[in-house]
Protein backbone atom coordinates (compact mmCIF):
# COMPACT_ATOMS: atom_id res chain seq x y z
CA UNK A 1 0.00 0.00 0.00
CA UNK A 2 1.22 3.54 -0.89
CA UNK A 3 2.25 5.61 1.82
CA UNK A 4 1.43 9.43 0.36
CA UNK A 5 2.47 13.32 0.88
CA UNK A 6 0.64 15.81 -0.65
CA UNK A 7 1.75 19.16 -0.87
CA UNK A 8 -0.33 22.22 -1.33
CA UNK A 9 -3.39 19.99 0.48
CA UNK A 10 -5.23 22.77 1.83
CA UNK A 11 -5.98 24.13 -1.53
CA UNK A 12 -9.44 23.29 -3.68
CA UNK A 13 -8.09 20.36 -5.26
CA UNK A 14 -5.32 19.12 -1.97
CA UNK A 15 -8.40 19.43 0.27
CA UNK A 16 -10.53 16.80 -2.41
CA UNK A 17 -7.45 14.52 -2.93
CA UNK A 18 -6.18 14.17 0.44
CA UNK A 19 -10.10 12.97 1.36
CA UNK A 20 -10.32 10.79 -1.74
CA UNK A 21 -6.57 9.27 -0.86
CA UNK A 22 -7.26 8.71 2.89
CA UNK A 23 -10.58 7.23 1.54
CA UNK A 24 -8.88 4.86 -0.41
CA UNK A 25 -5.61 3.97 1.52
CA UNK A 26 -6.58 4.82 4.62
CA UNK A 27 -6.13 7.96 7.10
CA UNK A 28 -2.67 7.41 8.20
CA UNK A 29 -1.14 6.66 4.74
CA UNK A 30 -1.41 10.07 3.77
CA UNK A 31 0.31 12.90 5.21
CA UNK A 32 -0.94 16.47 4.30
CA UNK A 33 1.22 19.24 4.07
CA UNK A 34 0.68 22.96 3.41
CA UNK A 35 2.37 26.67 3.82
CA UNK A 36 0.46 26.96 6.39
CA UNK A 37 -0.79 25.69 10.07
CA UNK A 38 -2.72 22.75 9.97
CA UNK A 39 -5.67 24.26 12.40
CA UNK A 40 -6.48 26.58 9.03
CA UNK A 41 -7.09 23.86 6.80
CA UNK A 42 -6.78 20.40 7.90
CA UNK A 43 -9.96 19.01 7.03
CA UNK A 44 -10.17 15.00 7.29
CA UNK A 45 -8.90 12.86 9.77
CA UNK A 46 -5.06 12.08 9.50
CA UNK A 47 -1.57 13.20 9.71
CA UNK A 48 -0.96 17.43 8.85
CA UNK A 49 1.92 19.32 9.23
CA UNK A 50 2.77 22.56 8.01
CA UNK A 51 5.63 22.34 5.54
CA UNK A 52 6.87 24.89 3.22
CA UNK A 53 7.51 23.24 -0.27
CA UNK A 54 10.69 25.52 -0.94
CA UNK A 55 12.38 24.36 2.39
CA UNK A 56 14.21 21.32 0.84
CA UNK A 57 15.46 19.81 3.87
CA UNK A 58 11.90 20.14 5.49
CA UNK A 59 10.26 18.23 3.15
CA UNK A 60 12.44 15.58 3.00
CA UNK A 61 12.61 15.30 6.70
CA UNK A 62 8.45 15.08 6.56
CA UNK A 63 8.77 12.57 3.57
CA UNK A 64 11.13 9.82 4.61
CA UNK A 65 9.86 10.56 8.81
CA UNK A 66 6.19 9.43 6.96
CA UNK A 67 8.01 6.54 4.68
CA UNK A 68 6.45 7.62 1.85
CA UNK A 69 6.31 6.38 -1.58
CA UNK A 70 4.64 8.58 -3.83
CA UNK A 71 4.05 12.49 -3.57
CA UNK A 72 1.13 14.62 -4.95
CA UNK A 73 2.60 18.15 -5.63
CA UNK A 74 0.14 20.42 -5.40
CA UNK A 75 1.76 23.50 -3.76
CA UNK A 76 1.56 26.28 -6.49
CA UNK A 77 0.59 30.37 -7.26
CA UNK A 78 -2.02 29.97 -9.64
CA UNK A 79 -2.65 32.36 -12.43
CA UNK A 80 -3.82 35.29 -11.35
CA UNK A 81 -2.16 35.71 -7.93
CA UNK A 82 0.70 34.76 -10.37
CA UNK A 83 0.41 37.99 -12.70
CA UNK A 84 0.00 40.25 -9.41
CA UNK A 85 3.47 38.31 -7.84
CA UNK A 86 5.65 37.03 -10.87
CA UNK A 87 8.39 36.70 -8.91
CA UNK A 88 6.61 34.46 -5.51
CA UNK A 89 5.08 32.73 -8.78
CA UNK A 90 8.13 31.22 -10.51
CA UNK A 91 9.78 30.87 -6.69
CA UNK A 92 6.78 28.53 -5.51
CA UNK A 93 5.87 26.93 -8.35
CA UNK A 94 9.89 26.02 -9.91
CA UNK A 95 11.69 26.41 -6.68
CA UNK A 96 8.76 23.68 -4.77
CA UNK A 97 8.80 21.78 -8.25
CA UNK A 98 12.65 21.25 -8.42
CA UNK A 99 12.88 20.58 -4.43
CA UNK A 100 10.27 17.60 -5.35
CA UNK A 101 11.88 16.09 -8.24
CA UNK A 102 14.90 15.55 -6.18
CA UNK A 103 13.84 14.64 -2.98
CA UNK A 104 11.95 12.02 -4.98
CA UNK A 105 14.97 11.34 -7.20
CA UNK A 106 17.19 10.51 -3.63
CA UNK A 107 14.41 8.96 -2.04
CA UNK A 108 12.63 6.75 -4.95
CA UNK A 109 9.58 8.71 -4.94
CA UNK A 110 6.29 8.74 -7.12
CA UNK A 111 5.64 11.88 -8.02
CA UNK A 112 2.05 13.12 -9.26
CA UNK A 113 2.42 16.95 -10.49
CA UNK A 114 -0.60 18.79 -12.58
CA UNK A 115 0.19 20.99 -15.20
CA UNK A 116 -2.38 23.31 -16.64
CA UNK A 117 -4.10 24.70 -19.66
CA UNK A 118 -2.60 28.15 -19.00
CA UNK A 119 0.96 25.91 -20.55
CA UNK A 120 -1.25 27.03 -24.13
CA UNK A 121 -1.25 30.95 -25.03
CA UNK A 122 -2.39 32.84 -28.37
CA UNK A 123 -0.59 30.81 -30.97
CA UNK A 124 -1.78 27.55 -29.79
CA UNK A 125 -4.98 26.40 -32.09
CA UNK A 126 -7.99 27.14 -29.57
CA UNK A 127 -10.57 24.17 -30.35
CA UNK A 128 -9.16 22.18 -29.83
CA UNK A 129 -6.09 22.76 -28.49
CA UNK A 130 -4.00 19.50 -29.33
CA UNK A 131 -2.04 17.51 -27.51
CA UNK A 132 1.41 18.17 -28.57
CA UNK A 133 1.59 21.74 -30.50
CA UNK A 134 2.89 25.19 -29.91
CA UNK A 135 2.89 26.61 -26.04
CA UNK A 136 3.82 29.80 -25.61
CA UNK A 137 1.75 30.92 -22.96
CA UNK A 138 1.70 34.89 -21.50
CA UNK A 139 1.34 34.21 -18.07
CA UNK A 140 4.03 33.91 -15.27
CA UNK A 141 1.66 30.76 -14.42
CA UNK A 142 1.62 29.24 -17.80
CA UNK A 143 5.86 30.00 -18.15
CA UNK A 144 5.82 27.82 -15.18
CA UNK A 145 3.59 24.75 -15.91
CA UNK A 146 5.74 24.93 -19.05
CA UNK A 147 8.65 25.12 -17.35
CA UNK A 148 7.82 22.05 -14.89
CA UNK A 149 6.83 19.76 -17.97
CA UNK A 150 9.73 20.51 -19.05
CA UNK A 151 11.98 19.29 -15.34
CA UNK A 152 9.61 16.85 -15.33
CA UNK A 153 10.52 14.86 -18.37
CA UNK A 154 13.79 15.85 -17.42
CA UNK A 155 13.87 13.69 -14.41
CA UNK A 156 12.27 10.82 -15.87
CA UNK A 157 14.54 10.48 -18.43
CA UNK A 158 18.11 11.26 -16.72
CA UNK A 159 16.91 10.02 -13.51
CA UNK A 160 14.55 7.13 -13.68
CA UNK A 161 11.85 9.56 -11.74
CA UNK A 162 8.62 8.12 -11.88
CA UNK A 163 6.62 11.42 -12.53
CA UNK A 164 3.31 11.80 -13.78
CA UNK A 165 0.43 14.80 -14.23
CA UNK A 166 -2.42 15.69 -16.29
CA UNK A 167 -3.23 19.60 -17.91
CA UNK A 168 -6.19 20.61 -16.13
CA UNK A 169 -8.51 22.96 -17.19
CA UNK A 170 -10.64 25.03 -14.73
CA UNK A 171 -11.47 22.90 -11.76
CA UNK A 172 -15.06 23.20 -10.35
CA UNK A 173 -15.95 21.93 -6.23
CA UNK A 174 -18.06 23.18 -3.39
CA UNK A 175 -16.05 21.62 -0.40
CA UNK A 176 -12.84 24.64 -0.59
CA UNK A 177 -12.42 27.77 -2.64
CA UNK A 178 -9.75 27.84 -4.91
CA UNK A 179 -7.05 31.11 -4.75
CA UNK A 180 -5.99 33.21 -7.08
CA UNK A 181 -7.35 31.56 -10.29
CA UNK A 182 -8.73 32.87 -13.65
CA UNK A 183 -11.55 30.14 -13.50
CA UNK A 184 -12.60 30.98 -9.88
CA UNK A 185 -15.62 33.14 -11.25
CA UNK A 186 -17.17 29.31 -11.83
CA UNK A 187 -17.26 28.46 -8.34
CA UNK A 188 -17.78 31.72 -7.15
CA UNK A 189 -20.86 32.03 -8.36
CA UNK A 190 -22.40 29.06 -7.10
CA UNK A 191 -21.83 30.60 -3.69
CA UNK A 192 -23.38 33.73 -4.58
CA UNK A 193 -26.35 32.88 -6.64
CA UNK A 194 -27.12 30.63 -3.20
CA UNK A 195 -26.29 33.40 -0.42
CA UNK A 196 -27.69 36.69 -2.48
CA UNK A 197 -29.07 35.40 -5.84
CA UNK A 198 -26.82 37.50 -7.63
CA UNK A 199 -23.31 37.79 -9.19
CA UNK A 200 -21.04 39.68 -10.82
CA UNK A 201 -18.33 38.41 -12.81
CA UNK A 202 -15.20 39.91 -13.56
CA UNK A 203 -14.62 38.29 -17.46
CA UNK A 204 -17.05 39.05 -20.26
CA UNK A 205 -20.17 37.03 -20.80
CA UNK A 206 -18.66 35.74 -24.06
CA UNK A 207 -15.53 33.74 -22.56
CA UNK A 208 -15.74 30.32 -23.21
CA UNK A 209 -13.03 28.31 -21.04
CA UNK A 210 -12.40 24.74 -20.72
CA UNK A 211 -13.71 23.19 -17.11
CA UNK A 212 -13.64 20.31 -15.08
CA UNK A 213 -16.20 19.53 -11.99
CA UNK A 214 -13.80 17.97 -8.89
CA UNK A 215 -15.08 14.62 -9.23
CA UNK A 216 -13.48 13.91 -12.62
CA UNK A 217 -10.54 15.73 -11.86
CA UNK A 218 -9.94 13.27 -8.86
CA UNK A 219 -10.51 10.76 -11.08
CA UNK A 220 -8.00 12.37 -13.42
CA UNK A 221 -5.23 11.61 -10.93
CA UNK A 222 -5.63 8.61 -9.85
CA UNK A 223 -6.29 7.61 -13.55
CA UNK A 224 -3.19 8.45 -14.68
CA UNK A 225 -1.23 7.39 -11.08
CA UNK A 226 -3.00 4.03 -11.77
CA UNK A 227 -1.92 3.49 -15.37
CA UNK A 228 0.38 0.99 -16.65
CA UNK A 229 3.64 2.85 -17.43
CA UNK A 230 4.29 0.85 -20.39
CA UNK A 231 1.55 2.55 -21.81
CA UNK A 232 2.37 6.14 -20.74
CA UNK A 233 3.62 8.23 -23.97
CA UNK A 234 2.82 11.83 -23.02
CA UNK A 235 3.04 11.14 -19.34
CA UNK A 236 3.29 13.73 -17.08
CA UNK A 237 1.63 16.39 -19.43
CA UNK A 238 -1.89 14.10 -20.36
CA UNK A 239 -4.44 16.98 -21.99
CA UNK A 240 -7.78 16.65 -19.75
CA UNK A 241 -11.03 17.79 -20.07
CA UNK A 242 -14.72 17.59 -19.54
CA UNK A 243 -16.91 20.36 -20.73
CA UNK A 244 -16.89 23.95 -22.12
CA UNK A 245 -19.16 26.72 -21.53
CA UNK A 246 -19.03 30.93 -21.06
CA UNK A 247 -20.22 32.97 -18.22
CA UNK A 248 -23.78 33.91 -19.63
CA UNK A 249 -24.01 29.78 -20.51
CA UNK A 250 -23.45 28.65 -17.17
CA UNK A 251 -25.56 31.35 -15.60
CA UNK A 252 -28.75 30.40 -17.77
CA UNK A 253 -28.06 26.79 -16.37
CA UNK A 254 -27.98 28.70 -12.50
CA UNK A 255 -31.28 30.04 -13.18
CA UNK A 256 -33.12 26.37 -14.06
CA UNK A 257 -32.60 26.46 -10.57
CA UNK A 258 -33.24 29.50 -8.87
CA UNK A 259 -34.66 31.58 -11.78
CA UNK A 260 -34.55 34.82 -10.12
CA UNK A 261 -30.78 34.47 -10.87
CA UNK A 262 -28.87 38.25 -11.66
CA UNK A 263 -25.55 37.89 -13.37
CA UNK A 264 -23.84 41.35 -14.29
CA UNK A 265 -20.77 41.95 -16.10
CA UNK A 266 -17.69 43.51 -14.91
CA UNK A 267 -14.70 42.71 -16.46
CA UNK A 268 -11.28 42.72 -14.42
CA UNK A 269 -8.79 43.31 -17.42
CA UNK A 270 -5.80 41.35 -15.76
CA UNK A 271 -7.69 37.96 -15.80
CA UNK A 272 -10.08 38.84 -18.75
CA UNK A 273 -6.38 38.99 -21.14
CA UNK A 274 -5.74 35.25 -19.26
CA UNK A 275 -8.97 33.58 -19.97
CA UNK A 276 -8.38 34.69 -24.20
CA UNK A 277 -4.98 33.87 -24.08
CA UNK A 278 -5.95 29.89 -23.41
CA UNK A 279 -7.42 28.04 -25.86
CA UNK A 280 -11.61 27.27 -25.42
CA UNK A 281 -11.12 23.45 -25.03
CA UNK A 282 -8.62 20.60 -25.39
CA UNK A 283 -7.98 17.68 -27.22
CA UNK A 284 -7.87 14.87 -24.62
CA UNK A 285 -7.85 11.84 -26.91
CA UNK A 286 -4.03 10.75 -25.60
CA UNK A 287 -5.32 10.17 -22.12
CA UNK A 288 -8.07 8.26 -23.36
CA UNK A 289 -6.17 6.15 -25.54
CA UNK A 290 -3.14 5.84 -22.90
CA UNK A 291 -4.61 5.12 -20.07
CA UNK A 292 -8.45 5.28 -20.22
CA UNK A 293 -9.73 8.55 -19.23
CA UNK A 294 -12.83 10.08 -19.58
CA UNK A 295 -14.79 12.41 -17.83
CA UNK A 296 -18.38 11.88 -16.03
CA UNK A 297 -19.85 14.92 -15.68
CA UNK A 298 -21.02 17.82 -18.02
CA UNK A 299 -22.64 21.60 -17.63
CA UNK A 300 -26.04 20.51 -16.45
CA UNK A 301 -24.58 17.62 -14.25
CA UNK A 302 -22.37 19.62 -12.20
CA UNK A 303 -24.67 22.66 -11.78
CA UNK A 304 -27.68 20.58 -10.33
CA UNK A 305 -24.93 18.61 -7.59
CA UNK A 306 -23.18 21.75 -6.98
CA UNK A 307 -26.39 23.69 -5.80
CA UNK A 308 -27.52 20.68 -4.32
CA UNK A 309 -24.78 20.73 -1.92
CA UNK A 310 -24.33 24.43 -1.84
CA UNK A 311 -28.08 25.22 -0.94
CA UNK A 312 -29.08 25.12 2.84
C1 LIG B 1 -6.32 29.15 -12.64
N1 LIG B 1 -7.80 27.42 -11.77
O1 LIG B 1 -7.34 29.74 -12.97
C2 LIG B 1 -6.46 27.67 -12.28
C3 LIG B 1 -6.27 26.82 -13.51
C4 LIG B 1 -6.82 26.50 -15.95
C5 LIG B 1 -6.99 27.35 -14.72
O2 LIG B 1 -4.93 26.62 -13.80
O3 LIG B 1 -5.23 29.68 -12.58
Amino acid sequence: MPRILVTGAGGQLGTELVAALRDRFGPEAVLATDLRDPEEWSSSVGPAQAVDCLDKEALSQAASSHNTTVVYHLAAILSAAGEARPELAYQVNLGGLMNVLGIAKDQGLKVFVPSSIAVFGPGTPPDPAPQDTIMRPTSMYGITKVAGELLADFYHKRFGVDVRGVRYPGLISYTAPPGGGTTDYAVEIFHEAVRHGRYTCFLEPDTRMDMMYMPDALDAALGVMDADPEGLVHRNAYNVTAMQFTPAEIAEEIKKHIPDFEIEYDPDPVRQAIADSWPDRLDDQAARDEWGWEHQYDLARMVEDMLENLSP
